[in-house]
């Protein structure tokens, strides 16, 4: 039993008017929006790494974290770990949570040691899963922090860390598998380069092409029912990394053949690097079928790194969940928070209290979008701004017998003089501020 999270009572919904900082005023989980509760709807969960394993440094300065269990560089401390990963899990009522492999075990001397090392701590998830804890939305491979991976994992030049590499995601698979996760995810931190005077682009791209096939034949051939998702990033470590948003994985899934196996993990910090915004990504990735989950935060738009900080704006939650909701709702993903607290905020109580304004903040911008959606206040505009595409000569033009000099001998005969049309933003963002 973890006492970290001592004397913080389990939180409750307590409705908009509550003062209370550590209860909801928006996630009242068994709220119905539609066909489904909210808790339906979020598919909520809290990442490991960030609250249990990051120890407050940053760039310049060293750890600003005290916790029990740090370093947590034995089994003992590894467990004393998950305790209170489990205790905060339950004070926050989330359904799901996230880990790397790194992030709950101490890596061994040996692969096979630090496979042991997983399975081990695997097994006690499984008993706190199965004595009420949340379940796994998604499994994942550190293969980023290690020096052995500081020229890429799949992509290195050098032959054994792609060997490497496919043992790590083997054991990671497995145990995702045997914890019964929704989904695995691969965000390639190291996959990309310094430079390109050193980099053999053409190799390290069907390196990484070859090793996720791989990856969704194994995912196959052990029956894992969830879905592979590529979690996109510019940069960061990386000068730039091959995964650089939703349409660039698109084109290199098409390459390979997997835009039917793999789809995207889309966090709000990577679109802004990216230079899109969040629901540009989300768009994206529904117009091409391969929206998968999301990963919650919000980016210092001064800064230009990746802050990671809590979703606060309800504007740009509103807009996010639009597009969740209109590319059909979560399946498989769910809204996970890789969202850390500034480092100095110290106390277990602030590790709580920034999840449930961070919740309370996706459950706003649940609520308005479902609104938006159901009043059709955006969607009628928008249907109506390309009605003329609807009749059957329109429609002709896109048939696949259509061709440049017919319909250039069309256009020339009816003299087209077309009219623009107002595109009416403000009123469309007047609608949406009528809904936030
Ligand atoms: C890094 C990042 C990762 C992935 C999982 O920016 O977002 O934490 O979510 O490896
Ligand atoms: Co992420």
């Amino acid at each position: 039993m973890s006492t970290y999270f001592q004397n913080i009572p389990a939180a409750t919904y307590e409705g908009p008017d509550s003062t209370n900082p550590l209860a909801f005023r928006h996630y009242n989980p068994d709220m119905m929006l539609g066909d489904k509760t909210m808790a339906e709807h979020l598919r909520f969960a809290v990442c490991y790494w960030h609250n249990f394993v990051w120890e407050g440094n940053d760039p310049f300065g060293g750890q600003t974290f005290e916790r029990p269990w740090f370093p947590a560089d034995t089994m003992d401390l590894a467990r004393a770990k998950a305790d209170a990963a489990f205790e905060m899990f339950r004070i926050l009522n989330v359904p799901y949570f996230c880990f790397h492999d790194h992030d709950v075990r101490p890596e061994g001397d040996t692969l096979a040691e630090s496979h042991k090392r997983l399975n081990e701590m695997a097994d006690y998830f499984e008993a706190k899963m199965a004595a009420g804890g949340p379940k796994l939305l998604w499994g994942t491979a550190n293969m980023f922090s290690n020096r052995r991976y500081m020229s890429g994992a799949s992509t290195n030049p050098d032959p054994d860390v792609f060997a490497y590499c496919a043992s790590t995601v083997k054991s990671c698979m497995d145990v995702t598998h045997r914890l019964n996760g929704e989904n695995y995810v691969l965000w390639g931190g190291r996959e990309g380069y310094e430079t390109l005077l050193n980099t053999d682009l053409s190799r390290e791209l069907e390196q990484m092409g070859r090793f996720l096939s791989m990856v969704v034949e194994y995912k196959h051939k052990i029956g894992f029912k969830g879905a592979i998702l590529i979690e996109p990033k510019p940069q960061e470590p990386t000068k730039h990394q091959y995964d650089f948003d939703v349409a660039t994985v698109y084109g290199f899934l098409k390459r390979f053949g997997l835009e039917d196996e793999v789809q995207m993990n889309i966090e709000q910090g990577h679109a802004i690097l990216a230079g899109h915004s969040f629901e540009h990504e989300l768009a994206m990735a529904r117009t091409l079928g391969i929206f998968g989950s999301i990963d919650m935060n919000r980016n210092d738009y001064q800064s230009g790194w990746d802050t990671d900080q809590f979703p606060n704006s309800p504007s740009e939650a509103a807009l996010a969940y639009y597009e969740v909701l209109m590319a059909g709702g979560f399946k498989t993903g769910g809204t996970n928070f890789d969202a850390k607290l500034r480092r100095q905020s110290l106390d277990a109580e602030d590790l709580i209290a920034a999840h449930i304004g961070g919740m309370d903040i996706c459950a706003r911008g649940l609520i308005s979008a479902h609104k938006m959606i159901e009043s059709d206040a955006l969607e009628a505009p928008r249907r109506a701004r390309y009605a003329g595409w609807n009749n059957a000569a329109a429609q002709a033009m896109l048939a696949p017998d259509a061709t440049l000099d017919g319909i250039a001998a069309d256009a020339e005969a009816r003299n087209l003089t077309p009219q623009p049309v107002s595109g009416a933003q403000e009123k469309l963002e007047n609608i949406v501020n009528r809904f936030v």
